[in-house]
């Protein structure tokens, strides 16, 4: 027998598409505007040439995601403006993490990323955690958006796919490492948010497990 193609993932990637309903999606929502009014949405800036990015961001958990012109990519305990402790991670995403990241460790941070209709992110690797052993798993909400992602070496070649409200995706083992971005936003293709935009939620290991 001819055989088809194998579905053309890269290794490692695991998509679960619609794997929250829209109630579980609105509550995430609700979640998520709580964890902002503790640590507000800021403007990151890129390392040395301080551009900023068209992502707004905060973060949840024990350390946060962060980047400005003078210090660059890192995870710290504290809000880069506000000074204070990042709220802690809602316990649906702990569920989430515990349901699909096949790992023993809970994870330490959720880096929460807000799309407007003309943000984007470019081809970039996530290597600021010291445990690589351990899964991204990555929530979507709100808008539609169009997902690239590549090899470990950038230039290899790539795959688009479209990310909806409520996706799930893990990236792990030999995809940890693989470069990855967000082409565009689908404005108003989702009634989730009510001012529209796409909230993408990535939670992680950052230290060496134990
Ligand atoms: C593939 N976020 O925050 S999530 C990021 O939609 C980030 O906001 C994108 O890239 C977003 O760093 C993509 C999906 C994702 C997350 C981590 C990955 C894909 C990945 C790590 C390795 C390979
Ligand atoms: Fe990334």
């Amino acid at each position: 027998m001819p055989t088809l193609p194998a579905p053309t993932l890269p290794q490692g990637i695991r998509y679960l598409p619609d794997y929250f309903d829209r109630a579980a999606q609105a509550a995430l929502v609700e979640d998520i505007r709580r964890v902002v009014e503790a640590a507000p949405l800021y403007t990151p800036a890129m390392p040395r040439t301080g551009k900023e990015m068209s992502v707004r961001m905060t973060n949840c958990g024990e350390l946060g995601w962060v980047t400005d012109k003078e210090r660059g990519y890192r995870y710290q305990p504290t809000h880069p403006v506000t000074g204070e402790p990042w709220p802690p991670i809602p316990q649906a995403l702990l569920d989430l993490w515990r349901e699909v990241a096949g790992h023993p460790w809970p994870p330490q941070a959720c880096l929460v990323n807000f799309y407007s209709d003309k943000a984007r992110m470019g081809q970039h690797q996530d290597r600021d955690e010291s445990d690589l052993s351990a899964p991204v798993v990555s929530v979507s909400l709100g808008d539609d958006c169009l997902f690239r992602v590549g090899g470990t070496k950038r230039g290899d070649p790539t795959l688009s796919f479209r990310l909806r409200s409520g996706d799930i995706v893990v990236l792990g083992g030999p995809s940890r490492l693989a470069f990855h971005g967000v082409d565009r936003i689908y404005p108003a293709t989702s009634t989730l948010l009510k001012s529209g935009g796409r909230i993408n939620l990535t939670l992680r290991r950052v230290t060496a497990s134990g």
